[in-house]
């Protein structure tokens, strides 16, 4: 199965570390093929290529993936582009979102939820690996 995760990289990357947790548990349900989202700051400058280039290769890997899986605690406007496009080509997308006091998930995100092929989970970050055993364990 090839993974195609969505992080925020200039959106902000305070949840970057969390993100590279949650590539790790996905490992285990195939190949993950944007596993840079959760790279350190250096590791991500050294990859910084032209952004047309980034965006090709982005929509090219969003392309054949079977499954979309974003953190979108953190708003981006890069995921949710990548969110956009996925429901466009018709891929199964899980959404996970931390709540916190004062903030909320976009209405275009958590209205989008149909209990089948567009996920939307409130969570935290102990409950990880039972959400993506649901969601993944029977693709
Ligand atoms: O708007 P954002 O930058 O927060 O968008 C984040 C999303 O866009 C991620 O889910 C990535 O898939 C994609 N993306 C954005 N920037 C890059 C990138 N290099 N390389 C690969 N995918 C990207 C930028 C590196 C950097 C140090 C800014």
């Amino acid at each position: 199965m090839k993974i195609y995760f969505c992080g925020s990289i200039r959106g902000g990357r305070c949840d970057a570390e969390l993100y590279a947790r949650i590539i790790e548990q996905l490992k285990a349900y195939g190949t993950v093929l944007t596993e840079h989202v959760g790279f350190k700051e250096p590791v991500l400058k050294h990859i910084e290529g032209n952004d047309v280039a980034i965006h090709t290769q982005d929509m090219a890997w969003l392309q054949e993936s079977d499954v979309v899986v974003a953190e979108v605690t953190q708003p981006s406007l890069g995921v949710g582009y990548e969110i956009g496009k996925a429901v466009g080509w018709n891929k199964r997308i899980l959404c996970l979102y931390r709540p916190a006091d004062g903030k909320g998930l976009s209405a275009m995100i958590r209205g989008a939820h149909d209990g089948k092929n567009f996920i939307v989970k409130d969570y935290q970050e102990p409950e990880v690996p039972g959400i993506l055993k649901e969601f993944l364990g029977s693709s």
